[in-house]
């Protein structure tokens, strides 16, 4: 490989740092806030819980599968979009919450 495209995909690695945004999803009154998000690749999703009770966020998409485990009130976890992708995104504990997030 030369240099420059060393150089070049370094460069394209470090944009990718700089631009990745930070989106916050609050979990409050059982229901993903807001409940759908527009994402790019490097992102990160900062799951909130505004609830007195637990959460959990999951997906099964095989490019970007997660699984956050028991999140207690007020607490944060944060998960970083691994590749372009639609997920659904579900809690286990309540089965009727659902988060759309498209990663481009
Ligand atoms: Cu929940």
């Amino acid at each position: 490989m030369t240099n420059l495209i060393k150089f070049f995909i370094s460069f394209l690695i470090a944009c990718n740092v700089v631009n990745a945004t930070d989106i916050i999803i609050d979990q409050k009154n059982k229901t993903f806030l807001p409940g759908s998000v527009n994402a790019k690749v490097g992102d990160r999703l900062i799951f909130k819980n505004s609830d007195g009770f637990a959460h959990n966020a999951y997906s099964d998409n095989e490019k970007n599968e997660f699984d956050i485990g028991m999140q207690r009130p007020n607490q944060d976890v944060i998960v970083e979009l691994q590749a372009p992708a639609s997920l659904d995104i579900e809690c286990a504990i309540h089965p009727n919450m659902l988060l759309k997030v498209k990663v481009k």
